[in-house]
């Protein structure tokens, strides 16, 4: 499941809409499988605690940390009962204000946050089928590094998902959408010379899955998957006296991927040898009908047209030899190439806090 932040400025990364308690593995996924992004972060979400059949179990968990006063609390609940089993989660979490090392308050780190984790699924000896709900609310998040904090941050993910394996055979299929909304606050600083109001909005609708044979020494497979990401983020700033003044930072946009990752692995005796190669076809089209967006980007001298596609390739080869079972020789080649973000093509005054600059983004820019 592929899941979009809608902040310019990143304060929400994917991880910030995932809660400890609902956390089954996290894998930093370095092989280039999952599209065009070479470096993806994996995250594996709970499954049902419950082993035996017709048990229900649960926890009720808290945690208190005195610095920042970190209030955590949060209720767990499997049940399972024949071949069907449910997992419900929620949370809520409370911070003010960090102190550091040297005992000084770190003003603006405060947050709170609700989370709320489901999940139902039906398994048996071949079949999985199952859909889970992540509900995830924060708000007053405070952000020590950057000029401004966040007032609200929403994110709604569903998944709904099916699997089929055999010994011969896996066909797996998801469908997943999420619904992110942000708002950036700088009501609460001590110094504003211009207010703004700074929303954002990301939707994403994806499918993806994979079919693979196995057939004694032969692994064949295909990984696909095709999302719309839908994003808005916009800027409205108030000059004291002045009439207020109105942008797309990121001007509304959809976003189309198809990703095909065909692979091949092949067991010979102790060797091994793995090919996979991914090709990314993207469409970026600006769908606000005042024409806002290419024309911010016309301002700074880019031509960019109201569609622009890109191709990217991505290789992973690996070779592995086993001498014995203590000591394995393994050789991997990886060749990415990435599409660049929307930020990066079409980003429109994008705040750098590390150099203090607003930045714009190259609608020309190669992969
Ligand atoms: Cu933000």
């Amino acid at each position: 499941m592929r899941i979009f932040g809608a902040c310019t400025d990143r304060m929400d990364p994917v991880t910030s809409y995932v809660e400890g308690p609902n956390l089954f593995d996290v894998l930093n996924d370095n092989s280039g499988i999952g599209g065009n992004a070479v470096n993806n972060l994996n995250i594996s979400l709970l499954n049902p605690l419950v082993e035996n059949n017709n048990v229900v179990s649960g926890k009720i968990y808290g945690s208190y940390q005195n610095n920042g006063n970190q209030v955590f609390s949060g209720a767990l609940v499997s049940a399972q009962k024949n071949k069907l089993s449910l997992t419900l989660n929620g949370n809520v979490r409370k911070a003010d204000n960090y102190t550091s090392g040297g005992g000084v308050e770190v003003p603006f780190t405060q947050f709170q946050k609700q989370n709320f984790f489901g999940r139902l699924a039906y398994k048996n000896q071949f079949y999985e089928v199952g859909g889970l709900a992540i509900i995830d609310r924060a708000q007053n998040i405070g952000f020590a590094a950057l000029p401004m904090d966040v007032s609200i941050a929403n994110a709604n993910i569903f998944k709904f998902y099916h699997s089929y394996k055999s010994t011969k055979l896996i066909v797996e299929n998801n469908l997943y959408l999420s619904n992110i909304y942000h708002e950036m606050d700088d009501t609460k600083r001590p110094f504003v010379p211009i207010h703004m109001d700074m929303p954002g909005w990301s939707n994403t609708l994806g499918f993806n899955g994979k079919v693979e044979h196995l057939n004694e020494q032969l692994r064949v497979g295909v990984d696909y998957e095709v999302f719309r990401n839908r994003r808005i983020a916009e800027m409205t700033m108030y000059p004291p006296n002045e009439i207020e003044m109105f942008m797309y930072t990121w001007a509304p946009m959809n976003r189309k991927q198809l990703n095909i990752t065909p692979y091949v692995a092949y067991y010979h005796k102790n060797l091994n040898f793995k090919y996979r190669v991914n090709t990314s076809l993207n469409q970026d089209e600006f769908i606000d009908s005042t024409a806002m967006g290419v024309g911010q980007l016309n301002v700074f001298g880019y031509q960019v047209d109201t569609i622009n596609q890109h191709i990217a390739f991505s290789h992973f080869f690996e070779a592995e030899y086993s001498a014995n079972e203590v000591f394995t020789l393994s050789y991997q080649l990886n060749v990415g190439s990435r599409i660049p973000s929307i930020s990066e093509l079409y980003g429109f005054y994008l705040f750098n806090s590390q150099d203090g600059f607003d930045y714009v983004g190259n609608p020309n820019m190669e992969n």
